[in-house]
Order: C-alpha cells, then structure tokens, then sequence
C-alpha cells in the first residue's frame, strides 16, 4: 500500500524556501499508521507530497512527476490518500493526475481510498468531489488491516468503516483500544533527515532538531470551535512505553529535542507526572514542548515539567473576555489566564499564548479585553487566529447550513480548513474588524521578535 499525505496551499510555487526558517513538524499520525501496517507484514510506502513540493521548489509538475516515479518502482495495490479539510482541495488535484498517468500509461489503476479527518468527518463530500472506491471512517489501524487481507476488492464494503458511494450510514471502524499496540514509529518511512534538521520551531531564539511525539490522542475537552475530539478515542500510551518511545526516537533521528502533540498534556496528569518523575530519574535528558490548557497549570505541575525539560508551554487562551471564552465552552477563565502565565513568569518557562478573533458576537469592548490580556500577561510567543467554524467543531454543525451556503469550490473548502473563511461573525462592521485585525498582527510582530510593548 502506498499512503499519499497532500501538500498544503503555502508551499505551491515557492522556490526558496528554507527550512531553519520555515519549518514543519513530520507526519507523525501516518508513520505511525504505515508501521503498524508494516509490522502486521504489509509492504507499505509513504509519498510525502509537501516534502516532495519543497524539495522540488514548489513545482508542483515535479512534485507529481517524482510521485508516479514512485508508482512505477512500487507498484501499489492499493494508493491511500490521508488528509484533514486544509488539504482537501490538493488530495483531489494529485488524485485526478495520477489517475491520469494510469490511464496514459494504459496500467491497471490500483484501490483507491482516502482516509484522515477530511474523509471522516465529511464522507460523502469527499466522494462528491473525489471519486474514490471508498473511504475509511475513523483511527486507520484495525479497518485498512482488514483491507489489506481481503482476496477480493468485491468484499470491502463488509469491513466497518469502509464508505462507498452507494453507503447511506457512515459507521466509524473498530479501534485498538491499548494505544501501546500501536508500534513505535518507523522514521526511514520518510525523510526523516528532512524533518530533523536544525530549525526555529521552537524557539525564533535557538536552532533545535526537533521531532514530534505523541503521548495520547484525542482531548478530554470539547470547546465549540476545536475539532481535536471529533473522531479519535481519548487514551494515552502507558509512561514505560512512551520513555522508550523518546529512546528510540531520539536515537532514529538524533535528536534531543521534542514537539509533544498532545491536545493538553494536563488531560492525562497523573500519568503524564509519571513520565516526568522518570525523565527526572534519568537526568531529564531531553528539552521538549507542550499544550496545557490553562485550568491545569499550577505551580507544582509546572515545576515537575520544567525539572523533567520543558522549555515551553503552549496555552490556547482564546480571548481575554470571559463572555467570549463562555460562548466558545472553553471552560476557563481570565484570572486563570493570568495565574498561568504569571507562573511561566515566575517558573522561567517560555510560553506561546494563543488566541482567537471574529468569534461569534465579538464586540469592541471583547477585543479590547483580549489585548488588555496579551498585555498584561506578555507572552514570549503570541499567535492570532481567526476564527471559522472548522468541520469537526460544534460551531460547524451548528452554523452547517451558513457554512455550506459560503462553500462552493474545493478552493472554498480550503480556507475553511485553514480558519480562513472570509466571512465575518464578529459584532461589527468589516472595516472595523480589519483594523482590529491590524492592529492585533501588529502587536504580534512587537511580541514575536522581542521587541518592547508600550502599555
Ligand atoms: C499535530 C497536528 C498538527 C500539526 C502537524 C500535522 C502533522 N504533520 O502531522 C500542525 C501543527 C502542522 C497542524 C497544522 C494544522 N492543523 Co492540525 N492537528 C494536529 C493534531 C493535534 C494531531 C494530529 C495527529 O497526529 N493525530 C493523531 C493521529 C493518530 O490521528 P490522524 O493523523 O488523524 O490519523 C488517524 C486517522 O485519521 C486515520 N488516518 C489518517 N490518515 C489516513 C489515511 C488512510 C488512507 C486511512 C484509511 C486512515 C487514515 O488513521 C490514523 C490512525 O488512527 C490534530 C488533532 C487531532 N485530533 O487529530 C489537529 C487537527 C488535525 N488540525 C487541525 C487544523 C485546523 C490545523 C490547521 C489548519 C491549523 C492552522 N490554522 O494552521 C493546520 C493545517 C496545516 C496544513 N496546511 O495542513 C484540525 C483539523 C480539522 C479539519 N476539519 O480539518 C485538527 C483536528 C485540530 C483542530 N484544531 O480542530 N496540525
Ligand atoms: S481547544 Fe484545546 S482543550 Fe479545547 S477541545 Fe480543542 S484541544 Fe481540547
């Protein structure tokens, strides 16, 4: 099975583009996905589309040319394409080429399948658009190992999970329940060189060699704008397993240095603490960041994750007025903000705050109670987002009907995915909502490159 990961829209086209000051975080989820696959003894190849595109600079022609060399040399029986909706439109685009180079090429198109969040979530859109055999529905693992041991394609549509476009129920397929049935992830599968090379991911200070992990999936949460919960069953990886993971990891790719996936590390704190005590134990040998949500942060946590090698803390916090943050189901609240970043402060952890604008109902006074919150907390990082109701997100069905009205073209699709919607759900007419846009990207810029905010 070959397993394609599209390109995303910022590299098309871009001849320069270095990777120290561009960089990106390896495709943890499909690594994983192909070694289980390969461990249960499938011969299994990964066309990693972006990285083909960068290393092509940004020539898409070759980009495609280098995948069907791919093709050739393989032989797939079965091509599966992995995509979340920001990619949508560049899965169709490679599907639609590369099934052109079959048929050239007068060669016997092998099955295919798409798979990922995109797929999951909205099933009959993708085969709207992309006429897929079928797609998978839910975690990979258990369905496409059912798939690669049948004798004839005829039988797939008995597998759980699988969607054709003749199926009316979209049914999630079987999971494995123990995370640590999942095999540690096979970095050769892809240019694992690439991914680790010295970059600023981390740090616009320090160049690192960073790879990503992950400990658990899923979010114990569900705030209405956020699709991390809407597909993937809420576990984590048994502390023994996960060092072993960092082992091997850090010693495939050499690095010391890693990027935790994880939703919120404070979802599982009491088996996360565990992994900290050992790392401890051991000297704490690697520098790593994470995600916490602000409820979960307090002194002793921060301190047992900044002694086992924390160098930075992500915070989504979202907006600095509590009426936004209750609208948005975040569950927590402003002063919690504050005591979280006062104690970054206080600790000496960096940490990277980030927020969102154009929420539903977003006034003037919302707006300027979240930049009273970026000042007065003064994060080392700050990021602004704006918001669209992402497909996967409560907003999304909620608002479905709006949102479908507003997306036509796979284009549309596309910036929905990257929370680019051009629509407007703020409080306030458009002109005054780009000058807060402005205004925010501007105090940004100050924050981002160190530079001092005036009050
Ligand atoms: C890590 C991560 C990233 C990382 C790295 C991604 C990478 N290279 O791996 C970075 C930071 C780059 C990133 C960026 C973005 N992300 Co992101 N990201 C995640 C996160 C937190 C974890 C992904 C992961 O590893 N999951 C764990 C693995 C096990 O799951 P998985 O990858 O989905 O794979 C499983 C199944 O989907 C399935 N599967 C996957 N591929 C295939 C293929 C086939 C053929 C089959 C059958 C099955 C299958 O099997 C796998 C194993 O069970 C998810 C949250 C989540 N819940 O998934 C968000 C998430 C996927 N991201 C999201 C978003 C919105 C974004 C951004 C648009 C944010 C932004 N504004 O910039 C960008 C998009 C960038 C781009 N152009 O592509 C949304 C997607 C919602 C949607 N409808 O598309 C999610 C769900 C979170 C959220 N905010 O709501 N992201
Ligand atoms: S915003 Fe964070 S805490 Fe909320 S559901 Fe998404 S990942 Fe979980």
């Amino acid at each position: 099975m070959l397993f394609i990961i599209p390109w995303s829209e910022y590299y098309i086209g871009r001849s320069e583009c270095d990777f120290a000051q561009n960089p990106e975080r390896a495709p943890e989820g499909v690594v994983r996905l192909a070694t289980y696959l390969k461990n249960n003894g499938a011969e299994i190849r990964i066309a990693d589309m972006q990285y083909l595109l960068r290393k092509n600079c940004g020539s898409i022609a070759a980009a495609v040319d280098a995948l069907w060399g791919i093709c050739l040399d393989f032989t797939p029986e079965v091509i599966g394409f992995s995509f979340l909706t920001a990619r949508f439109e560049f899965a169709s685009d490679i599907f639609f080429k590369i099934k052109a180079r079959y048929a050239e090429a007068a060669l016997t198109l092998p099955l295919l399948i798409g798979g990922g969040v995109h797929p999951t979530l909205l099933p009959s859109i993708t085969l709207r658009h992309i006429p897929f055999d079928a797609v998978i529905i839910g975690e990979g693992e258990r369905p496409l190992e059912h798939l690669l041991a049948l004798d004839s394609w005829d039988k797939l549509g008995k597998i759980p999970g699988v969607f054709t476009a003749n199926s009316t129920v979209a049914e999630h397929g079987e999971i494995l329940e123990d995370l640590d049935k999942v095999p540690m992830p096979e970095w050769d599968l892809i240019a694992k060189e690439y991914y680790s090379q010295p970059s600023y991911l981390l740090s616009g200070k320090r160049l690192d060699r960073v790879m990503p992990i992950s400990f658990s999936r899923s979010c114990a949460y569900r705030c209405n704008f956020c699709a991390h919960n809407c597909f993937l069953k809420a576990r984590c990886h048994s502390a023994e397993y996960f060092l072993e993971m960092m082992d091997d990891v850090a010693s495939q790719c050499n690095v010391d240095t890693f990027i935790i996936q994880d939703s919120s590390i404070g979802n599982f704190k009491k088996e996360w603490s565990k992994v900290c005590q050992e790392l401890i134990r051991r000297g704490s040998p690697y520098k790593w960041w994470a995600n916490l949500r602000a409820n979960q942060a307090d002194e002793e946590f921060l301190t047992l994750l900044r002694n086992a090698g924390c160098i930075k803390l992500f915070f989504g916090f979202e907006s600095g007025s509590q009426r936004i943050l209750d609208r948005m189901g975040k569950s927590i609240t402003v002063e919690q903000c504050e005591q979280a970043a006062d104690l970054c402060h206080k600790l000496d952890i960096d940490f990277y705050t980030s927020y969102i604008i154009n929420y539903f109902g977003e006034t003037d006074e919302d707006l300027e109670l979240t930049e009273k919150l970026i000042r007065r907390t003064r994060p080392t990082t700050l990021a602004i987002n704006r918001f669209s109701p992402i497909p996967g997100s409560k907003d999304y069905e909620l608002h479905k009907e709006e949102i479908d009205a507003a997306v036509t073209t796979l284009h549309d699709w596309t910036n929905l995915g990257m929370l680019n919607l051009p629509l407007h759900f703020g409080n306030m007419p458009s002109d005054r909502y780009a000058q807060w846009e402005r205004s925010f990207r501007e105090l940004k810029r100050k924050i981002n490159r160190h530079e001092g905010i005036d009050d």
